[in-house]
Formats: C-alpha cells, structure tokens, sequence
C-alpha cells in the first residue's frame, strides 16, 4: 500500500505530459492567411503566391507547389473535391517543373513562417491549385491546398 502514493503522482504526471503534448500538437502550421486568397479571382498580373502559416515552418524540408486545375466546375465543394484529386496525384512528384506553375520557392530563410513562391511567366488565366506539405518546428507535418483563379 506504501506504493500507491508514488503510483498516484506518476499517474499524474503522465496525465500532465500528455495534457503538454496535446497543447504542443496544437501548435501545428496551419494556413494563417495567403495572397491570392482562398478562392480569389486575381484580375492583376500575378508573379508569386504569398502563404502565411500559423506557425514557422522548416522550409528545406517542406514542399510547396502550384499547379493548374483543368476544372470549369462552379459548384464550390465539387471544385475542392477535383482540386483534392490533383493534390493526392501530384504534390509527391519529382521532376514534374514542365507541369506546374510555379519556379519554386524565393523565400531564403531555413525557417519561416512566410513562405514566397515564384510563378511561371505570362501564366495562362484559370484556376490554379496551390498545395503544400510542410514540417513546422515541433516536427510535425500539416498538408493542405486552396485553389485560386486568374482572370487578368
Ligand atoms: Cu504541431
């Protein structure tokens, strides 16, 4: 019986870790804010993508891409769902610059929380899907994608 205190307090501090670790997971990198913005319509000439995350991210072993979305779909939930399709097709490609819209990322920090990404010149209008997988500085990976169109 002499044991139970001690048994007790592990319990506790296991109960207080675990409390810690879900308020740490919590802290993932999500999307904060982006220019163009979710489901924008960008009338001006357009040369980068501007993603802001809630959290830094460690930006070497994040990816991030743009690419066109072959969708004229007008239902907004339909539009995700072809643009989720493209995600789960394309955003572990290699080798794949012919196909996307953008030249990769500007940004020079290894750690950031603002993430540039440059884009092809003279980009035909339409939609574009922009999707990304990125490490955040508590180890831990978010993906995610909007899908923009160009209208200039
Ligand atoms: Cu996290």
């Amino acid at each position: 019986m002499g044991s139970q205190p001690v048994t007790f307090r592990t319990l506790l501090w296991t109960c207080l870790l675990l409390l810690g670790a879900t308020s740490l997971a919590g802290a993932h990198a999500y999307l904060d804010s982006s220019f163009p913005a979710e489901n924008a319509t960008v009338a001006s000439e357009l040369n980068e993508v501007i993603l802001r995350f809630t959290e830094p991210v460690e930006v070497p072993f994040s990816t991030f891409k743009v690419y066109p979305l072959a969708s004229d779909e007008e239902d907004p939930v339909r539009l995700r769902a072809a643009a989720s399709a493209l995600v789960q097709q394309v955003l572990n490609l290699r080798n794949d610059a012919a196909q996307r819209a953008d030249e990769g990322v500007t940004t020079q920090a290894r750690i950031s929380a603002e993430i540039n990404i440059a884009l092809k010149k003279e980009l035909p209008p339409g939609r574009y899907v922009v999707m990304w997988r990125v490490l955040s500085i508590d180890t831990h990976t978010t993906t995610g994608f909007f899908v923009f169109t160009y209208a200039p």
